[in-house]
């Protein structure tokens, strides 16, 4: 070969290796060299053997995640070895005398110690999942470039059942997913065994999650067939050794729809031993199997109510089936119905508050961060701190179906941030969400949190490469929800973004201020729900024609020539009297109402002054420009990374922000203009005007948005 022909095929080959490379496919679990010789030579003398003492699948992964993170980062393999510096990692009681007493005594289920002790770094938990979590935490350090010399670190989780939720369909259509199809080939497994299943199973242990629902609440009953079972059978066996464990939607109709009853009454005999066999038959195949998520009685779901029984009935016979194996039942609290006059924020607190104290130890109840449908910002549920006696889990949504769905960039740590530092006086002040949610508050032992997934089967998993910070913020936030959201977004660029300080500031920054952006530019000052109708892709306030009422924008907004925003005091549909008095207080008025949930709350007119002495309307105009000025500001920060990071992943983020600057104009001037319409006021001279009138964007049609069949 000559020269010539050999430099242009190495050039291919290292472009290809280069492309291959930064993907964003290794998501924060990157492992390359550390170009900071200092301290990568200062790591070599610290760690010149990995010793992981057992040999049990979830240790063996421990020990595999150790050298391949060590092999990348420091460019030569280190295995186990008789030097004097080194890991030692294991199990705390196996460990001897490494590990003091006192030390051990800290430690609870699936936490673990990282400290230095004669040469050696070493890593301990209180078992085996602890000991891979505290592996992974120190890869973490060792990506942040961090001093190893003076560890002392104690972690236990605070959150018991750690899980996503896919909203993942047996034909591998995502219901609100972004990021390509399902990545479970149900059809191939269980005798193909993708690798990425591996690598989902590493990255979820990397951040604590340790289960994983793997269909969708709207359920199929096929899930429960054998030879259904028997493929979640295969995923299960690739995520134990990882510590996660497999859960399955219960779809409720199944004992009808699979097990060919006449009845799926949960008070029916037949219908109990038809569940307690197939309990049975799940455990034989998945002896960890992690139990049942429900979605009853809502949204056209079956359910207990079907045979007028309860949620409580229903989730019960459930937990029965699943008891003597140590499962549980995730019991949406997602309810509404059109046949109950009541605002839908009421709904679910009408329906479970009255429950509480009637569920079965092994069932929780899962509830939506906010009363309505994830929106980009909501007031918490009501449900948190009103049921004392009955576990309350959390849901989040990772996935964006309301904040910009696959193209937007918006970091959710913030959103998770403010709904889980909210203070719900549910017991005095103090009474955070986060506390309901980690057992504290009323001493719960059983406690869960729950994040809609946001991973497809694109090769960077999320899509839009900034959709990875918010699956590793669930994972983060579930396993210690008193994180902050800035130090998450910094953990997340360190890892995912080896570039210069000052350019990892500029994205955490970038990740800081965009949620805000994003409420600015959709739905400021409390408006919701005011998104195109089904595919919920884009502005559509004037949806007025729905099945039903609670599905329209203008049952939301109640836009008149008088004002803006629903009315939820006495005077209205009185849903803060569902909230503790304390925390009613501060939004039953109008004039101390914080801005940001004004509208969730009160018909406002359009020409009153707000605090900041400018009319409601020029608020509202004012505060749908600032978003679009955030966003500009966003690019113009990415774009000055341009020569740091690598091409792919700078090209992708910036086509995104590109279409996020294009869609959040889109929604201030559709917004704007609808808006106008009520308030005859005009839009302040020194903004930009919008470009078209109402019609042009009423009449705006994209059958390609997510979600939807396409069609004129
Ligand atoms: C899975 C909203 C979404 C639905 C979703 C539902 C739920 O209504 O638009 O797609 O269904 O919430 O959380 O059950």
């Amino acid at each position: 070969m000559n020269i010539k022909l050999f430099a242009l095929t190495l050039a291919f080959f290292c472009s290809f290796y280069w492309l291959k490379a930064d993907d964003g496919y290794r998501l924060w679990l990157r492992y390359d060299k550390i170009a900071d010789a200092g301290v990568r030579e200062n790591y070599k003398k610290q760690i010149q053997f990995i010793q992981v003492i057992g040999d049990s699948p979830i240790l063996q992964s421990a020990r595999k995640e150790l050298e391949s993170g060590l092999a990348g980062f420091l460019g030569i393999n280190i295995s186990e070895n008789s030097a004097e510096n080194g890991i030692v990692a294991g199990v705390a009681e196996s460990m001897g005398a490494l590990v003091l007493p006192e030390k051990k005594s800290e430690l609870r289920s699936e936490g673990y110690v990282i400290f230095n002790k004669n040469n050696k770094i070493v890593v301990a938990g209180f078992d085996e999942k602890g000991t891979l979590y505290g592996c992974f935490h120190l890869l973490r350090l060792m990506g942040q470039h961090a001093d190893l010399s003076r560890l002392d670190i104690l972690e236990n989780p605070k959150v018991q059942i750690r899980v996503l939720n896919h909203w993942d369909n047996l034909d591998r259509t995502v219901e609100r997913g972004y990021a390509g199809f399902s990545i479970w080939n149900w059809h191939q497994l269980p005798h193909y065994i993708d690798p990425r299943y591996t690598d989902y199973a590493r990255a979820n242990a990397s951040i604590g999650i340790n289960g994983a629902v793997v269909t969708n609440v709207n359920a199929n009953a096929l899930v429960f067939r054998r030879d259904y079972l028997e493929k979640a059978a295969a995923l299960a066996d690739v995520f134990r050794p990882y510590g996660i464990k497999i859960y399955l939607t219960a779809r409720f109709s199944s004992p009808i729809e699979l097990g060919g009853l006449k009845t799926a009454d949960p008070l029916d005999p037949i219908v109990q031993r038809w569940w307690q066999k197939k309990a049975k038959e799940i455990y034989s195949l998945i002896p960890n199997f992690g139990g049942f998520l429900v979605k009853a009685n809502s949204e056209g779901q079956p359910g207990p109510q079907d045979y007028g029984r309860s949620h409580a009935e229903g989730a019960n016979m459930l937990a029965r089936a699943l008891a003597p194996y140590g499962g549980v039942v995730m019991w949406r609290a997602f309810v509404y119905s059109h046949e109950t006059p009541a605002d839908r924020f009421k709904q679910a607190f009408m329906e479970f508050k009255p429950l509480d104290g009637q569920f079965d130890d092994n069932v929780l109840i899962q509830v939506k961060n906010g009363p309505i449908d994830f929106q980009p910002r909501e007031p918490v549920s009501p449900l948190f701190g009103a049921m004392p006696q009955t576990p309350v889990i959390m849901e989040f949504q990772i996935t964006k179906e309301y904040l910009g769905q696959g193209t937007h960039l918006v970091g959710l740590a913030s959103m998770y941030e403010e709904v889980l530092r909210t203070d719900t006086y549910a017991k005095g002040p103090g009474s955070t969400v986060a506390k309901i949610v980690d057992g504290s508050l009323f001493n719960h032992k059983k406690t869960g949190m729950a994040g809609v997934a946001n991973i497809g089967t694109d090769r960077n998993w999320t899509g839009h490469l900034f959709g990875q910070a918010d699956w590793y913020a669930f994972g983060r936030l579930a396993w210690d929800p008193y994180m902050a959201a800035s130090d998450i977004f910094k953990e997340w660029t360190q890892l995912t973004f080896p570039v210069s300080e000052k350019a990892q500031q500029t994205i955490v920054d970038m990740l800081k201020n965009s949620h805000e952006a994003c409420v600015n530019y959709m739905t400021p000052l409390g408006l919701h729900h005011i998104m195109a109708a089904d595919h919920h892709y884009g502005p559509g306030p004037w949806v007025d024609q729905m099945p039903r009422a609670d599905w329209t924008s203008v049952y939301y907004h109640k836009a008149d020539s008088l004002g803006l925003g629903f009315d939820r005091t006495t005077t209205g549909s009185d849903a803060l009297g569902q909230y503790a008095s304390a925390f009613c207080k501060q939004y039953v008025n109008q004039e101390t109402c914080p801005p940001e949930f004004l509208l969730w709350f009160h018909h406002v007119p359009w020409s009153k002054q707000l605090a900041n002495g400018k009319t409601l309307w020029e608020n509202l105009c004012r505060d749908y420009y600032k978003g679009i000025a955030q966003v500009a500001l966003m690019k113009k920060q990415w774009q000055s990374l341009e020569s740091e990071i690598d091409p792919e992943r700078f090209q992708s983020v910036w086509m995104h922000l590109t279409i996020q600057e294009k869609e959040a104009i889109w929604w201030r001037d559709a917004c704007v203009t609808y808006f106008q319409q009520f308030s005859k006021m005009a839009i302040p001279a020194d903004l930009e005007q919008p470009l078209h009138d109402l019609e042009y964007y009423e009449k705006l049609n994209y059958p390609y948005a997510p979600g939807i069949r396409p069609r004129w």
